[in-house]
């Protein structure tokens, strides 16, 4: 008896009130009258963990005892979101707890607003990787998530005179209940050095790589619930600390403060998240980054995870590393290191392991997010994973003389190793030559991907490439942050689709029902004033009752064209202030934009300061009658997401085609309910087909209209010269209305648009507008807009990261649920 694992408190108020005064008392150290909101908090969170705790535990040993191969998800990034909420609905809590407290005179949404989110991400890419862990322990899918354990996470916005300031993150502050530390399980990774090769009793040449400095890597442990099915899956995020060696031998000589600064040196791996996205800068730090996690998770994987005596040419059978773009790659060389340094495999085994334990996701097509790392830096952190580079170039390269003989030029091209503008490592390219399977993320994307990112690969290689649409889960982001809908869903079909939502289908013969229409309606009603008083109350903004609710919202680009947004909204403008449009004939609107930009990135912050500048502007002018506003929200995150995508009508999803690789905001707004004004480009290629053009406000050109534009010469000037409506926004921004007469202050955001736009956002605009005019029209006709609004929500159930991990699982990973 003392062996089992203790179970969890009773599934009942009492059971619940217990649990949680005792977390109070003992672990919070605090009696329930002096207790504050985050003592609360934190007992609240403890309590819920304890529920999870006998699932987790009883997870593990399922999973060991069945030797089930496992998908090990290795990504830099997890944007997660709030715990407490989608711990309470996967254990069934939310009721007692809400009752439970109450008792206690507690208010729950009191405390879970208290929770700061673990904003360990940039944008999609890692918030993709937090749906698919979740879709993952939903379906009974052994996985481990790796990543960072940032100590800083993705930097919190604020703005100051509508301009962009970075503040740190502090997510861990207030204390962090999600989390089990495992130092006994640290491990060691070496940096630096040099390699030795010797020849070993047998006559094998072996090497050795002796390295000049190392980190320990200690293991956060975070619970990863299934809804509702007892299974609670691992996510292992990494903290750097400096080793016991490393600081005793300095200070054995004394020199405390070079220990201390050693420490600080070790520790700064997993101090920080790195706010770019799109284009990596480089950075060695970011490189020790990418090699701390991947090897302490290797190591986790070989040395916990499987048995002793474990015979790793069988490696494949149990585990498949999923590789969440490029970043993690420098795994594939440490396998290779690994089977053939420490486990005396020779190339062609060790290759052939390595081969089928990795799979690779590609998520972007612009060619400056390809990570490169300088093979000097390379050489100089990991000199022997170099070598072992190349030497897997030399035998790929081997392999293309082969396959087309006398073509120097496609091995040149298709060569891991670039000369210019330096000699460096061209990450998508290993990643290709490693992996199994190279997937895109949308239709569109997978196959601009084999076509224009990797041809000479998908030519050699066909079966390789494949194609899995992203998706997202319907737990966090319907049933969850849209209770309203999801109860009136429920009313009409029941609950099934919360983990099978192609069920959502059902509710087509809804679209004509009244009673369904007019509760739906209530439901977006409800979701903004809900809007409406977060913002109040979160940033001083008043939303206007009775406007059409046009939201964009992603992190900041040029290529996603907020500027063509922009240009809307200043061109309505233009037009009434010209009187050219009378305030009565606008359709009350207020737009809203929610978008960090990467600190460095200049531009995109001009752009924010000039969305900010013309809220200002816009709102304050009593000519408009109120008809037209722009909300713009700092920091934007998963949170506000929650809060504002249910609340929204329009999404607005305008990329330039060809750029944007899927969009996952696209998908949680059609599931919401909203319509869809978007160009023809990642997803919203699938969100149309599936929804049905009458659904759905496309424009601009299509991907090979693009192409064609940009062989021809895109000449920006000929559309601001031949369209009235782009001159006279333009001319607008430039006559300083919105920076009090400084006709300077946003000179690069309007001579990047009318000169040298890589986005095209002008050729666009005559379009855009077209579908705005339609948008409006359909949205004075409430009955006729809700029907489509519904037809969204019915047609989107093939948008569940279920959905995704099924066609991955199938595809790329070969593995089953367990059940
Ligand atoms: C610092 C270097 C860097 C480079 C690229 C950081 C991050 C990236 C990512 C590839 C950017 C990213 O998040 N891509 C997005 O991935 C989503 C999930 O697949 C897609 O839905 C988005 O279209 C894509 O932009």
């Amino acid at each position: 008896l003392a062996l089992a694992p203790v179970g969890s408190p009773p599934h009942s108020v009492d059971g619940f009130v217990a649990a949680f005064l005792a977390e109070l008392n003992t672990k919070q150290g605090v009696a329930l009258s002096h207790s504050s909101t985050n003592a609360q908090y934190l007992a609240l969170a403890g309590t819920v963990r304890q529920y999870l705790m006998a699932r987790w535990l009883e997870t593990s040993r399922k999973t060991h005892e069945a030797k089930a191969k496992t998908v090990g998800y290795l990504s830099a990034e997890y944007l997660l979101g709030r715990q407490l909420g989608n711990a309470l609905m996967a254990s069934d809590l939310n009721e007692i707890a809400e009752k439970g407290l109450a008792q206690c005179g507690i208010d729950l949404t009191t405390l879970r607003n208290q929770e700061v989110e673990p904003g360990l991400g940039n944008g999609g890419l890692g918030r993709l990787a937090a749906c698919f862990i979740d879709s993952l322990a939903t379906m009974d899918v052994p996985c481990i998530g790796y990543g960072i354990r940032y100590e800083y996470g993705i930097f919190r916005q604020t703005f100051v005179d509508g301009r962009q300031v970075e503040q740190p993150d502090t997510w861990l502050a207030l204390g962090s209940p999600w989390e089990f530390p495992h130092p006994d399980e640290s491990v060691q990774v070496n940096f630096g050095g040099y390699t030795e090769k010797s020849v070993d009793a047998d006559g094998r040449e072996k090497t050795t790589w002796v390295p000049s400095w190392n980190v320990l890597g200690v293991p956060y442990n975070y619970m990863v619930p299934g809804y509702l099915n007892g299974r609670v899956n691992p996510l292992r995020l990494w903290s750097a600390q400096a080793t016991k060696a490393f600081d005793l031998s300095i200070f054995n000589a004394g020199d405390y403060a070079e220990a201390v600064r050693a420490q600080t040196f070790a520790e700064n791996i997993s101090k920080v998240l790195y706010p770019e996205d799109s284009t990596p800068q480089g950075k060695e730090l970011r490189l020790q980054q990418q090699y701390f996690f991947v090897a302490c998770s290797l190591r986790d994987f070989l040395d916990h995870e499987l048995e002793e005596g474990f015979d790793l040419h069988d490696l494949p059978s149990r585990i498949i590393f999923q590789l969440n773009d490029t970043h993690p790659v420098i795994a594939v060389p440490e396998l290779m290191r690994i089977l053939m340094d420490e486990r005396g495999f020779d190339w062609e085994e060790a290759w052939e392991v390595t081969h089928q334990c990795f799979a690779y996701t590609c998520h972007t097509l612009l060619p400056e997010a390809l990570e490169v790392w300088s093979t000097d830096l390379l050489g100089r952190l990991l000199p022997r994973h170099l070598e072992i580079i190349y030497g897997i170039n030399d035998r790929f390269l081997a392999e293309v003389r082969e396959a087309f003989p006398g073509d120097e030029l496609r091995a040149g091209r298709m060569s891991i190793i670039t000369e210019y503008p330096e000699r460096g490592v061209r990450m998508a390219y290993l990643a290709t030559v490693a992996a199994t399977k190279v997937n895109g993320v949308a239709e569109l994307h997978s196959q601009l991907l084999r076509d224009k990112v990797l041809p000479d690969f998908s030519a050699l290689w066909p079966e390789r490439f494949t194609n899995v649409t992203n998706g997202v889960t319907p737990r966090r982001f319907l049933k969850m942050a849209n209770p309203k809908l999801s109860d009136v869903i429920c009313d009409a079909i029941g609950s099934g689709w919360v983990t099978d939502l192609e069920r959502l289908k059902e509710l087509e013969t809804y679209a004509l029902d009244d009673d369904f229409l007019a509760a739906f309606r209530e439901a977006k009603d409800w979701n903004k004033r809900r809007l409406t008083t977060l913002l109040r109350n979160r940033d001083g903004i008043d939303l206007p009752d009775g406007h059409l609710l046009d939201v964009m919202v992603k992190r900041l680009h040029e290529y996603k064209r907020q500027t063509l947004k922009l240009l809307h909204v200043v061109s309505l403008y233009e037009q009434v202030l010209s009187g050219k449009l009378a305030p009565a004939d606008l359709t009350p609107r207020t737009v809203v934009f929610g978008a960090k930009a990467a600190p460095g990135y200049r531009m995109a912050k001009d752009i924010i300061h000039l969305i900010n500048r013309v809220a200002r502007t816009v709102n304050a002018d009593p000519c408009l009658e109120g008809r037209l506003k722009v909300a713009f929200p700092a920091n934007y995150n998963v949170t506000l997401a929650e809060k504002l995508i249910p609340a929204a009508d329009l999404s607005e999803q305008i990329s330039l085609a060809g750029m944007e690789a899927s969009g996952t905001g696209n998908m949680k707004f059609a599931l919401n309910g909203a319509l869809t004004i978007g160009t023809d480009d990642g997803a919203n290629v699938e969100i149309r087909r599936l929804v049905g053009d009458e659904h759905f406000f496309l424009f601009g050109m299509s991907e090979p209209e693009v192409a064609a534009l940009g062989a021809r010469g895109y000449d920006p000037g000929a559309y601001y010269q031949g369209n009235a409506a782009i001159r006279a926004a333009i001319d607008l921004i430039n006559s300083g209305i919105f920076s009090d007469g400084d006709r300077g202050m946003f000179e690069s955001v309007t001579m990047s648009l009318t000169h040298h736009d890589r986005f095209m956002a002008l050729a666009d605009f005559e379009s855009y507008v077209a579908a705005q005019a339609r948008v409006e029209e359909r949205y004075a006709d409430q009955e006729s807009w809700t029907r489509s609004a519904v037809l969204n929500v019915a047609r989107s159930g093939y948008f569940s990261s279920d959905r995704s991990m099924r066609d991955y699982l199938r595809r790329i990973w070969h593995t089953q649920p367990m059940l």
